[in-house]
């Protein structure tokens, strides 16, 4: 059986990305709610309803696991989410937990970004609560970095001077990681990489999540059942367009040489 990823849009696809490299041998539909992007600015109530919705598709198509790699999408409904479905549900949160645990660059500070519902919601708050101890957490909504993933556009040019103007008002050299809390933003960490010092520890919550959703199938003893198969819906609409097809192939080819 197949493996469903969820996102509003296209940032699961960096998730899956990184997921193929652990799991080479799963078949995946990956499911973009493309006709509701963005969900950072809508209302909880309304990402809960949505990722619900997107969530009763996939379980219809034969999925032994869900991956919602959509960080806003699992704050505002993995609870309910779990409650109503038995299949295993992998969510993903902000990777405060290994910016603040790590060893490197602990001298400085640790810059949060995420979508404004992330930022805001109990789960992150209680997060840097429990650990942010020593106050170095600073956080950042990044709105534009969605709209331009969703745009495809991945020029330095155009994407650079947004960063820059969003983060004109910090003292960038004060920073020792930067947590992307978003899946769109990993298309962009060559981009980040260019405006912080060369130690700069960037890092987002996908590879633990592909190692979570590794742990859940060995435990249901479900490995290596697929050849590496993806099939992309687009908000319940099956892509059979070999021109769209070939725009996500290179979504994957960006990833391949910016990691
Ligand atoms: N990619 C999503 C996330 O990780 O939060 C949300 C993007 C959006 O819809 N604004």
């Amino acid at each position: 059986m197949q493996i469903g990823f969820f996102d509003s849009g296209i940032g699961g696809i960096t998730v899956l990305h990184d997921t193929l490299k652990v799991l080479p041998n799963e078949d995946y539909m990956y499911y973009a709610d493309t006709l509701n992007a963005p969900y950072g600015q809508k209302t909880k109530d309304d990402v809960k309803k949505l990722a619900l919705n997107a969530i009763e598709f996939i379980s219809q198509q034969k999925v032994k696991a869900i991956v919602i790699a959509c960080n806003t999408a699992t704050s505002a409904a993995i609870e309910e989410v779990r409650a109503k479905y038995s299949i295993p549900i992998i969510g993903m949160e902000p990777a405060i937990k290994p910016a603040i645990k790590t060893k490197k660059n602990i001298d400085k500070r640790v810059l949060v970004t995420a979508t404004a519902l992330t930022l805001r919601e109990e789960r992150l708050q209680n997060l840097i609560a429990k650990l942010d101890n020593e106050h170095i957490v600073d956080l950042l909504p990044l709105p534009g970095l969605v709209q331009f993933a969703e745009n495809f556009e991945f020029n330095e040019q155009i994407v650079l001077p947004y960063l820059q103007e969003q983060l004109s008002i910090y003292d960038l050299s004060n920073y020792g990681t930067i947590v992307l809390g978003c899946t769109h933003f990993s298309y962009y960490k060559d981009i980040f990489r260019k405006l912080f010092s060369s130690d700069v520890h960037i890092i987002d919550g996908n590879q633990g999540t592909a190692k979570n959703l590794k742990q859940v199938l060995e435990e249901m003893n479900s490995l290596n059942e697929g050849n590496g198969r993806i099939s992309f819906y687009c908000s319940e609409v099956k892509v059979e367009d070999k021109a769209k097809l070939k725009e996500f192939d290179k979504l994957f080819k960006r990833l391949d040489a910016i990691n």
